[in-house]
């Protein structure tokens, strides 16, 4: 899997280098590429935006800058997927992830300011697969910290980078359930005690327990997961 990033915060993702996927690139299961949309620039002040047609608020990023990076990044690929995050987007899911993980090449086009000019999405949909993906319903200052969500629960996702795979289908979200309560020891904490169940041994109780709690807790939180 290869992930391209362009943005005018490069460093937000050094940190990139040391977490995770830092194990998974050394070993080449996952590359990564950062580009400096202000590189794409030609006039002194590396210029990435400017006044929004028709009046309003705030500043809009220019075409030009995006469709040379754009250009650069696309190039090798066979069928890149470019996904801008929005929030104007599709909600991103665990599915989203799940589907992603199996792409070869994902470049993210990280917005700032009060977005992107609509005709670098419709010209790159022209050229690769283009997806407007939201974090979730809340707006935030530009796509950097959604893009790094993202990669994160793409990333680990991509065979052998989660040590173990059978520690992924118990997640939360894989069986639209979330998750059970989890313990470890002192079995007694502050005057808190495990539930005996989980001391019993008994691995079919401790199986129906855990379900039980899951589909407790969802109906109880998020009863929008029930429904579907
Ligand atoms: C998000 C990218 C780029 C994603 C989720 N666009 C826009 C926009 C912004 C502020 C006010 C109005 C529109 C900031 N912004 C982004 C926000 C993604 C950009 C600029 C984003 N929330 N917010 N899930």
């Amino acid at each position: 899997m290869r992930f391209d990033i362009v943005t005018i915060f490069p460093e937000f993702f050094e940190i990139l280098d040391i977490s995770l996927l830092g194990r998974a690139r050394q070993t080449g299961l996952i590359e990564l590429g950062v580009y400096n949309l202000r590189d794409y620039t030609h006039d002194r002040h590396r210029t990435v935006d400017d006044t929004p047609y028709g009046g309003g608020a705030g500043m809009v990023m220019k075409p030009e800058p995006w469709g040379e990076a754009l250009d650069e990044v696309l190039s090798p690929s066979a069928d890149p997927v470019v996904i801008f995050p929005s929030p104007a987007g599709e909600v991103f899911t665990q599915k989203m992830a799940r589907e992603l993980s199996a792409e070869e090449h994902i470049v993210f086009g990280c917005g700032r300011y009060e977005g992107i000019d609509q005709r670098v999405f419709d010209h790159t949909a022209e050229r690769a697969r283009v997806r407007l993906v939201s974090l979730g319903d809340y707006v935030l200052n530009g796509g950097e910290v959604a893009v790094m969500a993202m990669i994160e629960a793409i990333g680990r996702l991509v065979p052998g980078v989660v040590g173990n795979p059978e520690s992924l289908v118990d997640e939360s979200h894989e069986d639209g359930l979330l998750e059970y309560p989890s313990y470890t020891k002192p079995a007694s904490w502050r005057g808190h005690d495990v539930p005996p169940i989980l001391l019993s041994g008994n691995h079919g109780a401790v199986d129906a327990w855990r379900r039980e709690q899951q589909v407790e807790r969802t109906r109880r939180v998020r009863p929008d997961l029930l429904a579907d």
